[in-house]
């Protein structure tokens, strides 16, 4: 029987089990979802920041400000604290397996964005850094790809001037979903059999009624 033919519930069911048969096929390679955080949504002053999945915090004392970056738009510095800025660490929930962030400055100073990641065991996965001259008023994007990224700690290090004196934006991630939490391909399966079978189900009770039964 063709599927435009069936009556309502049947159609349903057997478009029930058609699509978990395609979700079996999605699932069959891995499964990614990317976040991206705009700070748009930021309050000038917090403990902490959460958006997209990431929690913000200071590595110092004091919490996290929001301010219009060299880009136009709402980034992050930490709490200034006795003139002191410092670098932050982004906490990824559901874990990463890259992570840029544009860090950047109004002139002002010379500063040596960086971008380091972690994992759960607070080791180092890799670093990556850039020089920016004081005369540069602008942002720049770093990246790291790793297994297994817990968290991020990023800012300006020397001879950036104050401590860690770069805004930051648009921090992204790229973080495998939840893989326990979907089901064996062998489940798919199980699930769109028994669609199917319920399908049939439901064409023989019709039949056993005359088919007199109206589409509900
Ligand atoms: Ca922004
Ligand atoms: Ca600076």
């Amino acid at each position: 029987m063709k599927i435009e033919r069936m009556p309502g519930r049947v159609r349903a069911a057997a478009a029930a089990g058609l699509a978990a048969a395609a979700a079996a096929l999605v699932a069959a390679g891995p499964v990614w979802a990317d976040g991206t955080v705009t700070f748009e949504a930021a309050a000038p002053s917090s403990v902490s920041y959460t958006e997209a999945g990431v929690t913000f915090t200071s590595q110092g004392s004091g919490g996290i400000d929001s301010f219009i970056g060299p880009n136009g738009t709402k980034g992050i510095l930490s709490t200034n604290d006795f003139s002191n800025y410092f670098e932050i660490r982004g906490t990824i929930a559901g874990g990463a397996s890259f992570v840029s962030v544009d860090l950047g400055d109004f002139n002002q100073d010379p500063d040596l964005i960086f971008l380091e990641v972690f994992d759960a065991g607070d080791t180092s996965l890799g670093i990556t850094s850039q020089l920016v001259a004081s005369s540069y008023t602008g942002m720049n994007t770093l990246s790291l790809s790793a297994s297994n990224i817990s968290y991020a700690v990023f800012g300006a290090r020397a001879p950036a001037l104050g401590g860690s004196t770069a805004y930051a934006d648009n921090f992204t991630y790229r973080s495998p979903v939840a893989v326990a939490a979907v089901p064996e391909p062998g489940a798919y399966a199980t699930g769109a059999l028994f669609a199917g079978t319920l399908g049939l189900g439901l064409v023989r009770g019709r039949r056993r009624k005359g088919g007199a039964a109206s589409a509900s």
